[in-house]
């Protein structure tokens, strides 16, 4: 595995240097907001803050938090702080209900973005010898062009293959040679799955990949070492994270020590607040993290909530990066479901199920009304059909699984086991809570 650092000069900087580089250029963007975004403008004005006022790091507590909403109030360009002339790119989250999330990009922003998406590849072991294939959605869906124009930055073979149409996919990584990947984690995995199944015509060998970048969605290490077991061959994964809101992949990204995602501190400032009462949180402490994209120019973002939640280790790492290293994402905070008053997040589901024999990794969590209650039902795949015929193993198997479960969550629950292959798989992110509460008498 490749142990370059793509930036040393800010990736290794001394803790003191970063922050007084931060402190400069937090300072410089409630300016360029107080100037160039009327949003930003009345906030700070009715909270008294300016530039000048700021004299630490901490004294950001004193701007309130942009949200979601926020953008969706302002749809499409009222959060814009340029005039669509210096514009180079606009793309969109999807937005299941109301306005969609509206981003755009000056051409600095993207050199900025390609620097940042450069930097965590490199992390994770990819150079200029890396022929990339990239399964992820083009479109208004950052997560594709993002890895390809860093990709392309550090000299990688991009092949941009776009998400579905798997058997193609697996004829081009054979065909081509294509010892990277960027994916989703779930998409990974059932490219494995459906190359497996062809394994008799295209033995696994025929495959060369190495490395992994996938993102956009939690993996939890359990569900990594089965895809990269399933991969085998010394497939190795790395996390990486980001949103639309601050350019998209990039935020941060695991380096091979994978401990943690490095993030790009010179670029992004980070607070972990509760997200109950808003508070900022001691550093280390777990919470939602909430971010300040320091160089943005198309769209500033100020304190956004990111609504996830994670924990930040501000040791350096042993790869020799001094950046800060935030926990993979442990949930959403409006994803977490609450369970007859227990915070429950699909992970840590995951994290029970995997390593259980004869069960595929695929499942779905159904949330129900019953009365006053609210029930989870975790629904399983068999890996062999012919175990639903087999009465007393198949509810041993289903015991294993309930008792697993109750033992993290401490509630109870009712775990089905259903046919192979029936639960859907997804070629974007994967949806795996189906909340029917709403449907409820
Ligand atoms: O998913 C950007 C991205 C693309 C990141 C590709 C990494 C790789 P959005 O579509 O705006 O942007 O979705 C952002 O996805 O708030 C998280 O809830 C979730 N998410 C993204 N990366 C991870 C990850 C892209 N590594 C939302 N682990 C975020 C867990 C992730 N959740």
């Amino acid at each position: 595995m490749e142990r370059r650092i793509w930036n040393k000069e800010m990736e290794c900087m001394k803790r003191a240097d970063l922050e007084k580089l931060q402190l400069e250029r937090l300072k410089a963007l409630i300016d360029y907001c107080d100037k160039n975004v009327k949003f930003y403008h009345d906030r700070f004005e009715k909270n008294n803050i300016t530039a000048d006022r700021i004299k630490t790091l901490s004294d950001i507590q004193y701007i309130p938090y942009t949200t979601k909403t926020d953008l969706r109030d302002n749809y499409p360009f009222g959060l814009f702080a340029v005039p669509k002339k210096e514009l180079v790119r606009i793309h969109a989250s999807s937005g299941t209900t109301g306005n969609p999330t509206v981003v755009g990009y000056t051409r600095e922003d993207l050199e900025n973005w390609s620097e940042q998406v450069a930097r965590l590849v490199t992390a994770a072991g990819a150079t200029e010898e890396t022929v990339v294939q990239i399964c992820f959605g083009y479109g208004m869906f950052t997560g594709a062009l993002g890895l390809h124009y860093g990709l392309e930055k550090i000299g990688a073979t991009v092949v941009p293959t776009s998400s579905g149409n798997t058997e193609k996919q697996l004829k081009f990584m054979r065909d081509f040679g294509t010892d990277a990947i960027v994916a989703t984690p779930s998409y990974c995995l059932y490219l494995a799955e459906s190359a497996r199944e062809k394994a008799n015509e295209f033995p696994m060998d025929n495959y060369k990949l190495k490395l992994g970048l996938l993102g956009s969605e939690g993996c939890t290490p359990e569900m990594r070492t089965q895809i990269e077991e399933r991969w085998g061959g010394g497939f190795f994964c790395t996390d990486n994270y980001g949103m639309s809101e601050l350019n998209g992949p990039g935020m941060s990204g695991e380096c091979y020590m994978r401990n943690g995602l490095h993030i790009n501190e010179d670029h992004f400032l980070c607070e972990v607040i509760d997200s109950q009462t808003g508070d900022v949180l001691e550093p280390g402490s777990t919470g939602e993290l909430v971010v300040t994209n320091l160089t943005k120019r198309g769209i500033p973002m100020i304190r956004y909530r990111t609504r996830d939640i994670t924990n930040i280790n501000y040791e350096p790492c042993e790869c020799g990066r001094t950046t800060a290293r935030m926990s993979k994402i442990i949930g959403r905070s409006d994803d977490m479901l609450k369970i007859r008053g227990v915070n429950v997040f699909p992970s840590q589901i995951e994290s029970a199920l995997i390593g259980i024999t004869s069960i595929g990794p695929h499942y779905q969590l159904v949330v129900r009304r019953e009365g006053f209650a609210d029930t989870l039902e975790v629904r399983v795949e068999l890996i062999d059909a012919s175990l639903l015929e087999i009465y007393s193993e198949l509810e041993k198997l289903r015991r294993t699984i309930h008792d697993r479960i109750k033992t993290i969550l401490g509630i109870e629950i009712k775990v089905s086991l259903v046919e192979p292959k029936t639960l859907e798989r997804f070629t974007g992110k994967a949806k795996r809570v189906l909340d029917l509460r709403g449907e409820s008498k």
